[in-house]
């Protein structure tokens, strides 16, 4: 439930960790830009304190933390409408990190999914930024005390702990200071799986590049995968319960679905019967259609940085007026001394 009290603000981010894929795309982006012109206050940020939770290489952080950018803006997000910032200009989510990492509990994180996920077998050797993670997201998002986080299904656990997080804060301090943020997952492209296995998220940092498709890819590289997407023999059925127990098919008939924004029940109604010959020729005209001009566009914008360096400066420091005095409040609720 939306807590009354405060007023409806929307924060949400993206790592620059890799090339901004479809399933960022139609399952964040595409929200950030439908949320931005409903006259809420909207922020979105690119979550550069997040992507080095694992290596990143600082000429490459640098290039995808711009081109990242560039996506935001090809796909629609406005700088007048919106504030657009990296992360680590705005030092408040570090600092309200360390008060938040002070409240949580380790046996909410020993919980995260997205954690036991990207470690695998190897958590000894992981970063103690990627098991903070979490914690560093709900400094984010209550920085602002933003009510509403647009994400992909993907992050619905962090958005939950965020409201454990904030409850707890409340809490143990006897305030009502923080409100329980709402993530907002909608839409068929709210989880977006990989070309080459659909029991697996689609991700940037797939080691395989067939496994999804980037905002930046060209035409023919988009017809090339589609073709090349992992599917089985069987035609298409004529209904959704049908596709139970076929990962891959179900996943292009949403990835249709979300790039046509219509729903998979009106898509599987109007490509029944076909084999997938004639069904990925119809998806990469779509896909190609759809996302060539956004990829135009980034292009174009990465041709002046530094008109992007110039959006995200003024964003940053807009961002800061908002952040900077709830973190002040944190601080004296907390009981530190503030005498400069
Ligand atoms: N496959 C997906 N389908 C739908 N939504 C997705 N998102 C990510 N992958 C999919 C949503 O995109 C937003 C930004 O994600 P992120 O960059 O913060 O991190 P992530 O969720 O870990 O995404 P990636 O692509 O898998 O990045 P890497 O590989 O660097 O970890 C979020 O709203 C997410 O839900």
């Amino acid at each position: 439930m939306t807590d009354t009290k405060f007023t409806p603000r929307v924060f949400s981010g993206i790592q620059p960790s890799g090339n901004l894929t479809l399933g960022n795309y139609l399952g964040a982006v595409r929200r950030f830009v439908e949320m931005q012109n409903t006259g809420i206050e909207t922020i979105y940020c690119m979550v550069d304190l997040h992507a080095i939770t694992v290596w990143q290489d600082p000429a490459d952080l640098r290039q995808r933390t711009r081109e990242l950018a560039a996506a935001y803006l090809a796909c629609g997000l406005d700088p007048q409408k919106s504030i657009l910032f990296n992360q680590s200009q705005v030092p408040a989510h570090a600092q309200l990190g360390w008060l938040l990492n002070c409240v949580t509990r380790l046996g909410w994180m020993n919980r995260m999914t997205q954690f036991k996920d990207k470690a695998g077998k190897n958590a000894e050797k992981m970063s103690l930024g990627l098991y903070a993670y979490p914690s560093l997201m709900a400094a984010d998002i209550l920085a602002y005390k933003a009510t509403h986080v647009p994400v992909g299904e993907d992050q619905k656990q962090h958005v939950e702990l965020t409201r454990d997080i904030a409850n707890k804060f409340n809490h143990d301090y006897k305030v009502d200071f923080f409100p329980e943020p709402e993530p907002i997952i909608d839409g068929a492209g709210t989880r977006v799986m990989s070309l080459r296995d659909g029991t697996k998220k689609m991700s940037k940092s797939d080691p395989s590049d067939l496994s999804r498709i980037n905002m930046m890819d060209d035409a023919d590289t988009i017809a090339k995968k589609i073709r090349k997407a992992k599917t089985d023999p069987e035609p298409l059925p004529d209904n959704l319960d049908d596709l139970a127990g076929r990962p891959e098919a179900r996943n292009l008939i949403n990835i249709y679905a979300g790039i046509s924004d219509q729903t998979p029940e009106a898509v599987i109604a109007q490509v029944a019967g076909q084999q997938f010959g004639q069904f990925k020729p119809l998806l990469a005209d779509l896909a190609v259609a759809h996302l060539s001009p956004i990829a135009d566009e980034m292009r174009r914008l990465m041709n002046d940085v530094t008109e992007i360096d110039r959006i995200l400066g003024d964003g940053a420091n807009r961002a800061a007026e908002i952040a900077e005095p709830i973190l002040a409040d944190a601080y004296d609720i907390v009981g530190f001394v503030r005498s400069r």
